[in-house]
């Protein structure tokens, strides 16, 4: 088995019991060792990553979750890691610290007979995107592109790596908690398949002769699993600190979507 999940946000400044959330992950992950050969995390695992050049005693909150990651990789489970847009400043130390692969960009792989498109989503749109929204969003979605820039900037990145830990975290987390409190005041449902960004870039791949039999998502914090005309699924996962979803693809190259009740 295949499985695939995102958005945990772990450490966010805006989940309480945040201690009894990355337990209940680590039992997930435990639950789904027991046959997975694969564990894919599609990004936003950590509400905010940020490698410095000194030493992060904050990073021990983190120790459970990356201590179950080195457990299940040594048991000779393939552990991957995309970045997502909060813990994208990883310069090799999550790898070192989990024995995960990092992907710091949307792939394609070739499982059980099928072709799957992962990516965490963030920044995915159509070519011709401008044609689908009016001004007021095109505006949202450029300064959103604009900030993206700015994060994986590497000039920037050095330094704010230079920075004190407690200050470049204090900024952070901060920075982290007003989206999450953002998003919880002003929820962003499913757009709908002629508006959403995820959707419209799938399609737009399909057209472009790019067929993949899935695309899978995090980011959008929805739970989605749409079939478009070309027989290419459309899958994003939710999250897994409110809704707790995730997917399963088996050995006979069906994908599933599951929530997690312990
Ligand atoms: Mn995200």
């Amino acid at each position: 088995m295949i499985y695939f999940l995102s958005d945990a946000h772990l450490g966010s400044w805006a989940i309480e019991r945040g201690y009894a959330q990355q337990k209940k992950l680590i039992d997930l992950l435990e639950e789904m060792s027991k046959d997975a050969v694969s564990i894919y995390m599609l990004g936003d695992m950590f509400d905010f990553w940020m490698e410095y050049f000194v030493h992060d005693k904050s990073k021990r909150q983190y120790h459970p979750f990356c201590q179950e990651l080195r457990k299940l990789t040594k048991k000779g489970i393939h552990i991957h890691i995309f970045t997502g847009n909060h813990d994208l400043w990883t310069f090799g130390g999550l790898q070192q610290l989990t024995g995960a692969e990092i992907h710091y960009d949307s792939c394609t792989i070739s499982r059980y007979g099928k072709t799957l498109f992962l990516a965490h989503g963030d920044g995915l749109l159509p070519r011709d995107w401008m044609t689908y929204y009016p001004s007021r969003v095109r505006k949202k979605i450029q300064h959103f592109m604009f900030l993206r820039e700015v994060f994986r900037n590497p000039f920037l990145q050095f330094c704010f790596r230079c920075l004190p830990p407690r200050w470049g975290n204090r900024l952070g987390y901060s920075w982290a908690k007003k989206s999450r409190l953002k998003e919880l005041a002003n929820p962003c449902p499913y757009k709908g398949e002629h508006k959403e960004e995820l959707v419209l870039f799938a399609k737009d791949q399909e057209k472009q002769n790019n067929h993949r039999d899935y695309y899978i998502f995090g980011h959008r914090h929805i739970e989605l699993d749409l079939q478009l005309e070309t027989g290419a699924r459309v899958v994003i996962l939710g999250d897994t600190f409110k809704q707790w979803t995730y997917a399963k693809l088996d050995h006979k190259g069906q994908l599933t979507m599951h929530t997690y009740e312990p």
